[in-house]
């Protein structure tokens, strides 16, 4: 009973942490991107920077999961994967 009371706690911890991770993993993808001078419009480079800045606020937020889908945009136009 203890034990699986311990495994219960271990699963919830990792998958609220999971999304914290993820976050500044995505935010590198997104700057190492952008350091490569990425072939986009001006309209598109400012959407993704837009979406990167908002990502981080969220990030600290705590709303980890709005901050993945707001990193995703950016990514999506740069053509990173996750
Ligand atoms: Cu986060």
């Amino acid at each position: 009973m203890k034990r699986s009371l311990a495994l219960a706690v271990a699963v919830l911890f990792a998958s609220g942490t999971a999304f914290a991770f993820h976050c500044p993993k995505d935010m590198k993808q997104i700057d190492d991107a952008l350091a490569k001078n990425p072939k986009l419009t001006e309209a598109q480079m400012k959407d993704v920077k837009a979406q990167r800045a908002k990502g981080e606020e969220l990030h600290k937020a705590g709303k980890h999961q709005e901050s993945v889908d707001e990193l995703a945009k950016a990514m999506k136009t740069l053509g990173v994967k996750s």
